[in-house]
């Protein structure tokens, strides 16, 4: 069986759904930090949109995180983390629409991004208006999800799913804003159900840190290797 390759960017929380996968399965992955820069040709060339994660697998290269957690759940059966009634499945697909669509969109890409990203990565200042104006649909986001999530451990009930995979390193960034009080202070099963996330092993796994450390060793290795060929 080949190996799983991840281009990501340490941080990143999609491709930290990616890499949590990968743990929840027991399979063994390498990371590749791109080095090259989201709009270079040589990353264009594996995502024409110049994001991360990317999945190699073999000859078959993936983009677009709902994609890979499918795939690698379909490759990799055991433990199964798709639900096998179909309206359990079908509310896994929507919380996971949920995280794309309405989560990330309007409200992680702007809070998480002016309030960690930015400022951590790029120097940058946070735009408080721009934060502001985030808000509204920020509350909206958070009330459907814990309508969704209710009383259960997980999003579609007793079990891990795809949908948990995703939402959590999304909402763990939102955790470390300012604005996480305001959101989450009305939905304690939200927190419950985050602590949850946060203590399985494949979140301990794929910290920012333990994600920029792998990343750093592997930038390591192919200078050597690069080095080493002449
Ligand atoms: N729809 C994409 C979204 C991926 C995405 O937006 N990733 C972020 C990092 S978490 C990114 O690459 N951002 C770079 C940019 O916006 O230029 C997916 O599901 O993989």
């Amino acid at each position: 069986m080949s190996e799983y390759l991840v281009h990501l960017i340490p941080g990143s929380p999609f491709s930290r759904a990616a890499l949590a996968t990968l743990e929840e399965k027991g399979a063994p992955y390498r990371v590749m930090p791109v080095a090259s820069g989201l709009r270079s040709a040589q990353h264009l060339s594996r995502h024409p949109f110049g994001r991360v994660p990317v999945l190699e697998h073999g000859d078959f290269t993936l983009y677009e995180t709902q994609a890979i957690l499918r795939y690698l759940d379909r490759v990799l059966p055991e433990p199964a983390l798709t639900p096998a009634d179909p309206r359990r499945a079908a509310r896994m697909d929507q919380a996971m629409n949920v995280n794309d669509w309405y989560l990330f969109h309007g409200v992680a890409n702007v809070i998480a991004f002016q309030r960690i990203v930015g400022p951590r990565l790029m120097g940058l200042t946070p735009d408080e208006a721009a934060i502001a104006a985030a808000m509204p649909k920020a509350r909206t986001v958070f009330d459907e999800l814990a309508a969704l999530l209710g009383e259960q451990r997980y999003f579609t009930g007793d079990s891990l799913t795809l949908a948990d995979l995703l939402l959590a390193p999304q909402l763990d960034f939102m955790q470390q804003t300012p604005e996480w009080e305001a959101l989450a202070t009305s939905h304690p099963n939200i927190r419950r159900w985050l602590a949850r996330m946060q203590a399985r092993p494949s979140f301990l796994a794929t910290t920012w840190e333990k994600v920029a450390a792998k990343a750093q060793a592997a930038t390591a290795a192919q200078a050597t290797t690069r080095a080493a060929s002449g």
